[in-house]
């Protein structure tokens, strides 16, 4: 009997094949040795004092079961979960802070190693913030906008500037049920509170206040992250890369960016450009400096300079199995800590950098702020130096994928209107029309507790196949592009005959690659243009749009999923419910949510009921709206009947047969 794959990916399986043999761990192997603590998997175990940890399992696991306090099961679920939404909205929006203060670092002229690479987004993003920009010195105007932005953490009264992007039924729909989100810190501070021993103990008053926290982090961290990324390093536009592990080159020293923040990264890819930095990988035996990156940090870095992505986070590990990766600096954020634990069988450095943190057995180089030129060419000299001691250990696997990704919102805006009329008035008419059936926002973490990045594979494929359009984030990207979906030709292939149309009339492929998990603030931006348009629904709520996790593990992914469900987006996640234990809380956040919000938040293990679910939703929404009814196969039948033809000649022509339009070498 075949074993079964741990991953989808067929060069991480070979890896992790290679790994095996050669007796080292991977959290593949961990994740069979360690089952998921059954009381903690559903939300029934209550850690926040020490008269416990009670839980509320076993004879004690009716709703109405307390622990010692007299906490009953659905307000521990509830907090638990409103923990996770809180350290969530913390991880990205204390990253988002630090790019606030590095744009107002540029802007001050404190720090001299960046500018501001793109002044019309600072323009844009002046204007929604209604900061006079017109006739005044761009530093001026990007200090303005950094500071407006910083007293959004720290905010005491009102809400976040952002909320007012925010299509206006959808805000009067967060006023209505109080969760327009004022400060991120004082979100999250709140959420901590009220979820202490002894504060707030009803469910839904609980889950109201994790919705709000949410909106924090997506109109609020998450924007701002992107927005001032854009301004200081450049907005995407499409940009061709490689991904998988046959980016690493036996000849050259590679260097890998981890983690989420870019700023560094960025500064790494600029000195390992400079004429002198190469002279010194040379001196030291390699042809030159090959950049490649790794899970987030690796999408921003691709999105804006076509840097190769090894992939998302189950990949980490097997990265350095390669024996390829002569150094590998981390910032923060889904950074196993078992890499510096594999890298001792290996000659790789792995390099903290942030302040925030250190591991174990690694190399401390801390990020100068103000000066990342510095740190960027104390890293790569490390980098450089390390090549010599390259071995011949290692699985040295190098297969990989062309890929094209960077398609911000402004991007796809302009791809669908034109230069002079940038719009996404075609889109509309392609999801009334039903040519599109509906849009899918694919993302979050890959898993090593199923066949990592198969779930994304699987949903990727069966939902093109059925006209529907994905935007794609985080290491849901990683895992389109490792197994090849992000080349357009083979999505074109196998996207339905409305989907294609569309997709080949305007130029754009099926499934577009938005960027890293802050970035998933894009898909808030589309829905909003999408929403003034006209002719869908007028607010987020109601349009036929679906976000789906499948493989999720991080918090910051419950962050995400709640704030696309306040804004009126269904969403389904993979995996068993983290609160599965409380049926209160589950209703809340399913039938409550739908209708307040009409967003929702459900979790399913089984790949085709989520399909099912999504397509189930897109297709209600279309009802609802009194769109055409979705016809498979209506549209682009001249296409088939052309394709079929072309087929056929290749069919018959000498030679035909080799290779397929499915076979990835990711
Ligand atoms: O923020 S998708 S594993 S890398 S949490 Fe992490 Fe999940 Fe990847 Fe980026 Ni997002």
């Amino acid at each position: 009997m075949d074993k079964p794959i741990k991953s989808a990916g067929t060069s991480a399986e070979e890896i992790i094949t290679w790994a095996e043999d050669h007796k080292i761990e991977t959290c593949f192997d961990r994740a069979e040795r360690l089952k998921p603590c059954p009381i903690g998997e559903t939300g029934a175990c209550c850690r926040v004092c020490h008269m416990g940890p009670c839980r509320l399992v076993g004879k004690n696991a009716e709703e109405e079961a307390m622990g010692v306090c007299g906490a009953t099961l659905p307000t521990v679920v509830a907090r638990n979960f409103l923990r996770m939404i809180a350290a969530g909205t913390a991880a990205h929006s204390d990253h988002s802070r630090d790019m606030a203060n590095t744009l107002l670092a540029v802007a001050t002229g404190e720090n001299k190693d960046f500018q501001i690479k793109d002044v019309k987004k600072l323009y844009k993003v002046a204007g929604i913030l209604e900061i006079e920009f017109e006739g005044r010195p761009v530093n001026d105007v990007a200090k303005d906008v950094a500071e407006t932005f910083l007293q959004d953490f720290g905010r005491q009264t009102g809400e976040l500037n952002y909320c007012k992007r925010a299509p206006e039924k959808t805000q009067a729909r967060w006023a209505k049920y109080g969760i327009a989100p004022r400060g991120i810190d004082r979100e999250v501070v709140e959420t901590m509170h009220r979820t202490a021993v002894g504060v707030d103990h009803e469910a839904d008053h609980l889950l109201t206040q994790g919705l709000r926290t949410a909106l924090a982090d997506g109109w609020g961290g998450c924007m701002i992250s992107t927005d001032v990324s854009d301004i200081l390093f450049g907005t995407p536009k499409p940009v061709k890369a490689e991904a998988s592990f046959g980016i690493f080159k036996e000849d050259e020293v590679n260097m890998v960016v981890h983690g989420h923040e870019p700023t560094l990264a960025e500064a790494i890819i600029d000195v390992a450009s400079r004429p002198d930095m190469i002279e010194y990988a040379k001196s030291k035996g390699a042809k030159g400096i090959n950049l490649g990156g790794m899970c987030c940090t690796a999408n921003e870095v691709l999105m804006r300079h076509g840097i190769p992505t090894a992939g998302g986070f189950t990949n980490q590990e097997l990265a350095i199995m390669t024996g390829l990766v002569d150094a590998l600096s981390v910032d923060v954020q889904c950074i196993m800590p078992a890499i510096t634990q594999v890298s001792k069988k290996f000659h790789t450095k792995i390099i903290t950098t942030s302040h925030k943190a250190k591991m174990y057995d690694a190399i401390h180089i801390e990020h100068n702020e103000n000066n990342p030129t510095k740190t960027a060419e104390e890293i790569l000299k490390l980098a450089c130096d390390n090549y010599p001691n390259r071995t011949k250990e290692g699985s040295h696997i190098t297969k990989k994928e062309t890929l094209i990704g960077g398609f911000s919102d402004e991007y796809i805006e302009y791809m669908l209107g034109g230069k002079w009329r940038a719009s996404y008035r075609p889109l509309n008419d392609a999801i009334q029309s039903g040519r599109i059936r509906g849009v899918v926002g694919l993302a979050g973490c890959d898993n090593p507790r199923v066949p990592a990045t198969g779930i994304h594979k699987f949903l990727v494929n069966e939902l093109i196949r059925n006209d529907v359009l994905i935007v794609s984030t985080g290491c849901g990207s990683a895992a389109c592009a490792s197994a090849g979906y992000l080349k357009p030709e083979m999505a074109l292939e196998n996207a339905g005959p409305g989907l294609r149309e569309v997709c080949e009339a305007v130029g754009i492929p099926p499934i577009l690659h938005l960027g890293s998990c802050v970035d998933n603030s894009r898909i808030l931006t589309i829905a909003t243009a999408m929403a003034k348009e006209g002719g869908l629904s007028d607010e987020i709520a109601g349009m036929p749009a679906v976000g789906i996790a499948p493989e999720w593990m991080s918090e910051k992914a419950i962050a995400i999923g709640c704030y696309f469900a306040a804004s009126g987006v269904p969403v389904i996640f993979g995996g068993e419910s983290p609160v599965g234990a409380s049926e209160e809380v589950t209703k809340i956040m399913t039938e409550v949510w739908m209708e307040r919000y009409m967003g929702a938040l459900h979790f399913e293990p089984e790949p085709e009921k989520i399909l099912e679910m999504a397509l189930n939703y897109i297709d209600g929404a279309r009802d609802r709206l009194k769109l055409r009814k979705y016809e498979p196969g209506k549209f682009g039948a001249e296409r088939i009947l052309m394709d079929m033809a072309a087929r056929r000649e290749i069919k018959n022509a000498p030679h035909a047969g080799v290779g397929g339009i499915n076979e990835s070498e990711g």
